[in-house]
C-alpha cells in the first residue's frame, strides 16, 4: 500500500493515478477540510481531466485520511516554500512529513520525496532525521514531479521521469511503481543528481523566458514587433525562443531558480539576472499602460481593467501571479484603483474585483489582457472598439497594443 502525503496540486493527481492503476492508495493531508471534501466526492481544485480520474480512483477504492499510515511505501508531496531574503529553500514541511512518517513506517520502508528540493537537501536535512529516529533501515528516494498545471493528467501519463536513489535495487523498485501508469522513460540516478535535474529544468525555462522578456524590451525601444521577430528567428533550425509575457508566476519557475542563486551566489550570475528580468515585467507592463493612456489622451480617471488574476491561462492558481505583483506595485506609485476580473477566481481576493465579464468590460476604458484564458479568446469580439493592451499576444484585433 502506498501512502501519499500532501494532497495538493501534485500529490492528489499522483495518488489518483496510482489508485486508478491497481495500487492500494491512502492519501493523507493534515487539512481536515481537504480530507472531508475528498471523502465526500468533491475535488479541491480544478484541472483538466481530473474529474474522470477522481471518479475512477474512487471506484478503485482510494482512501483519504488525516493520519499517516503504517505501510512500506510513502510518497511525500508537500509544499517547499522559499525564504525570499536568503533565497534558500525552507524544507520545514518535508522535514515534518518525514519525521511523522518515520514514526509509523514498516521496517525497510521506502520514502519517496516528490516535492521540489534544492540540491543537497536530502543529505543535509532529511537523512539526519533517519539517524535521529534510529530508522536507518528506511530508504530515501527523490522522484521530482514534472507535470505542468493545465495538462497534469496527460503529462502524468506521458512525461519521462527521474528517480534518484542510493541503490539501483531501490531505484528499480520505485521505477516499477511509477511504471504502473507512466508511459514515459524512467531514468534511475543518484539522489543529488535527481535533485539538481529538477531545479535545472525549471531554471532553464526561467532563463529562456527572461531572454524573450528582454527581447520584448529591446524591440519596444525601437518600436519593433517582438512576436514577428521571434516567429522569424524560430524558423531557424536551432533557434527556439519562448514567449514574452507580463511576468513569470506559479510556485515553480518563479521560485526554484532562486535556490541555485541562494546556494551558489557567486556562480549563478545568468540565473540571478534572468530572475530579476522576469520579476521586473509587471512594472514594464505598468509603464506600457501609462504610455498607451498618454497616447490616447486618457487621464488618471480613466478606468483600467486587468483581465486575469491567475499566474497563467486556464488554471485557478494565483501563486506569484504577475497581476497581483502589478497591483501591489501600482498601489505604491499611484492612487487610482485598477479593476480586475478572472473567470477562475470566484472568491473576492482583491479590491475592485468583478465576477462577470460583461460588467467588467462595460466599466473599463482600457483592458489589459494579463492571462490568456480560453474565455477571453471565445469573447474576443466583445473587445472591438476598446483600447486593449494584450500582454499575451492572443488577440488579433486591429489596433490592439502589445508588450
Ligand atoms: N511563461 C511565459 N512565457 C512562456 C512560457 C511561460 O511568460 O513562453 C510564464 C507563464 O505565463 C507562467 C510562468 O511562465 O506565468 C510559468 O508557467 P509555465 O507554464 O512555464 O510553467 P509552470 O510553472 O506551470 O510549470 C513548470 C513546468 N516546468 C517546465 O516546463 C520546465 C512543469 O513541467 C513543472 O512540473 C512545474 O513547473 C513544477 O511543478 O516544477
Amino acid at each position: 500500500m502506498v501512502n501519499v502525503i500532501g494532497l495538493g496540486y501534485i500529490g492528489l493527481p499522483t495518488a489518483l493515478m496510482l489508485a486508478s492503476h491497481g495500487i492500494r492508495v491512502v492519501g493523507t493531508d493534515y487539512n481536515e477540510k481537504v480530507i472531508e471534501a475528498l471523502r465526500s466526492g468533491h475535488l479541491t481544485f480544478k484541472e483538466k481531466g481530473i474529474d474522470r480520474l477522481f471518479e475512477k480512483a474512487r471506484e478503485c477504492g482510494i482512501m483519504f485520511d488525516i493520519s499517516y499510515q503504517n505501510t512500506d511505501t510513502y510518497i511525500i508531496s508537500v509544499p517547499t516554500p522559499y525564504d525570499k531574503f536568503s533565497k534558500k529553500i525552507d524544507a520545514k514541511f518535508v522535514v515534518s512529513a518525514v519525521t511523522e512518517t518515520l514514526k509509523v513506517a514498516k521496517e525497510n520502508a521506502i520514502i519517496v520525496i516528490e516535492s521540489t528540493i534544492s540540491p543537497g537537501t536530502i543529505e543535509k536535512s532529511i537523512r539526519p532525521l533517519l539517524r535521529q529516529a534510529g530508522r536507518e533501515d528506511v530508504q530515501l528516494v527523490h522522484a521530482p514531479e514534472r507535470i505542468i498545471p493545465g495538462n497534469m493528467v496527460e503529462e502524468l501519463y506521458h512525461n519521462n521521469r527521474t528517480i534518484g536513489a542510493d541503490s539501483m535495487e531501490t531505484g528499480e523498485q520505485i521505477k516499477r511503481l511509477y511504471a504502473s501508469f507512466c508511459l514515459g522513460e524512467i531514468v534511475v540516478t543518484d539522489i543529488q543528481s535527481a535533485e539538481m535535474t529538477k531545479v535545472v529544468e525549471n531554471t532553464y525555462r526561467a532563463v529562456n523566458i527572461a531572454f524573450a522578456n528582454e527581447l520584448a524590451k529591446i524591440c519596444r525601444h525601437d518600436n519593433l514587433d517582438v512576436y514577428e521577430i521571434i516567429r522569424i528567428c524560430n524558423m531557424h533550425p536551432r533557434v527556439n525562443i519562448l514567449q514574452p509575457g507580463p511576468g513569470v508566476g506559479g510556485h515553480c519557475i518563479s521560485v526554484d531558480p532562486w535556490f541555485l542563486v541562494g546556494d551558489y551566489p557567486s556562480l549563478a550570475k545568468v540565473i540571478d539576472e534572468s530572475m530579476k528580468t522576469n520579476d521586473a515585467m509587471p512594472a514594464f507592463v505598468l509603464h506600457r499602460i501609462y504610455d498607451i493612456m498618454k497616447e490616447k489622451g486618457m487621464n488618471d480617471l480613466s478606468r483600467v481593467g486587468l483581465y486575469g488574476l491567475t499566474y497563467k491561462e486556464n488554471v485557478d492558481d494565483m501563486r506569484e501571479s504577475p497581476t497581483l505583483q502589478l497591483l501591489e506595485s501600482q498601489e505604491k506609485h499611484l492612487g487610482y484603483p485598477l479593476k480586475v476580473y478572472d473567470p477562475f477566481i470566484i472568491e473576492n481576493v482583491v479590491d475592485h474585483q468583478y465576477h462577470d465579464l460583461d460588467s467588467f468590460l462595460n466599466d473599463t476604458d482600457i483592458i489589459v489582457i494579463m492571462v490568456g484564458h480560453d474565455e477571453i479568446l471565445h469573447n474576443i469580439r466583445k473587445l472591438v472598439g476598446k483600447v486593449v493592451l494584450d500582454t499575451r499576444n492572443i488577440c488579433c484585433l486591429e489596433g490592439v497594443y502589445h508588450l
